[in-house]
């Protein structure tokens, strides 16, 4: 990135935000402090190596104060700066069992909702590899003027305005898609600025990785079993058959899946016919992001964005991806 051409995320958005002469900067503003919240876990989940010197979780560090767990810190960070802002009028977390109404006044005043993960793929952390922060945002059906309502949370994804996620990788990134398209911002520590890296992000329509936690196979239905075979052995992108990878970090997975493509499937099976991953938290945020790019994302009958939820914290089993991938895969194991 040359300096002389850096575009910041703020200036971006408020670029993108110009197209529409009835945009109050509202949704800028609230990207503008998914970002903040996101530097400051950064500063935070950068630190995770020390934690053996700087005191583990439960002891207290030099100042008296407590150390916090990284997730539970993230959830924190997320919450409080949401709170103080004045375009969110409540949030649901991953971490909490229920939403979080603000009372204040400007909260009952704005018009989005917000719903997170604070940081996916926590048992990452450990091993020192990639973990993020999903987002998700609503504008909340409830009438403004009054608390947020759980209605608000309780929306499909086809009725999101932005979902996004940052990456803690080697380098820190956000990325957010709105219906305009996806575009991936690396954070440049010397200005603590996100700033645009990956304009238009698109995920293409083939791809050669497939991704899943392979050691769930003995308690996969036939039908999966038969389309892995098919990816080990039969399938001939480039003339051999798929690679497989999996990090164990959606975030991770899914940031390699935009940029290079394939497949990326956490599938039901006989013991979890709804498999591991939230609609709400993981899901339907990343099934907005990889449909903007022109990729595809379903269950196994039904396009994950098209789910009614029923409750904040429920499973559906996604596959998601490169669209040919994710039609091919259908061909074995859609219902
Ligand atoms: P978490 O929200 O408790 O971190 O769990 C979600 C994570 C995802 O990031 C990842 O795709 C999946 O769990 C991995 O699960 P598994 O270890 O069963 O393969
Ligand atoms: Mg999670």
């Amino acid at each position: 990135m040359s300096q002389s051409k850096l575009i910041t995320m703020d200036e971006f958005t408020i670029q993108e935000t110009r197209k529409f002469p009835q945009a109050t900067g509202d949704l800028s503003a609230l990207l503008r402090d998914l970002g903040l919240a996101g530097k400051i876990i950064n500063k935070q989940v950068r630190k995770a190596g020390l934690v053996d010197i700087l005191g583990k979780h439960g002891a207290t560090n030099v100042q008296g104060e407590e150390q916090m767990k990284l997730d539970v810190f993230a959830n924190e960070t997320l919450i409080n700066i949401l709170k103080n802002c004045s375009e969110c009028a409540g949030i649901a977390s991953e971490e909490n069992d229920n939403h979080v109404s603000y009372e204040d006044t400007f909260s009952c005043n704005a018009k989005y909702v917000v719903l997170f993960d604070p940081l996916d793929g926590s048992s990452n952390i450990d091993v020192n590899a990639s973990i993020g922060t999903i987002f998700s945002i609503y504008r909340r059906v409830s009438p403004l003027g009054t608390t947020c309502t759980e209605e608000d949370f309780l929306q499909p994804g086809n009725k999101l305005v932005a979902a996004g996620y940052i990456i803690y990788g080697s380098s820190t990134m956000m990325v957010y898609a709105t219906k305009l398209g996806v575009n991936g911002f690396t954070l440049e520590p010397s200005i603590g600025e996100f700033c645009l890296s990956h304009p238009n992000m698109q995920c293409k329509e083939n791809g050669k990785i497939y991704s899943i936690n392979q050691g769930n196979s003995v308690k996969y239905e036939d039908s999966m079993l038969a389309y892995l075979r098919y990816c080990m052995e039969e399938s001939k992108e480039d003339g051999r058959p798929y690679t497989q990878r999996y990090i164990g970090s959606m975030v991770a997975d899914m940031h390699r899946t935009l940029i290079k493509g394939g497949i990326f499937m956490y599938p039901g099976d006989k013991s979890a016919p709804k498999g591991k991953l939230r609609l709400q938290y993981e899901c339907n945020p990343m099934a907005f992001i990889l449909e903007a790019a022109g990729g595809k994302a379903v269950n196994n009958h039904e396009r994950i964005l098209d789910i009614v939820p029923t409750e904040l914290h429920q499973r559906v089993p996604i596959f998601i991806g490169s669209k040919n991938m994710v039609e091919k895969a259908m061909e074995f194991v859609g219902a």
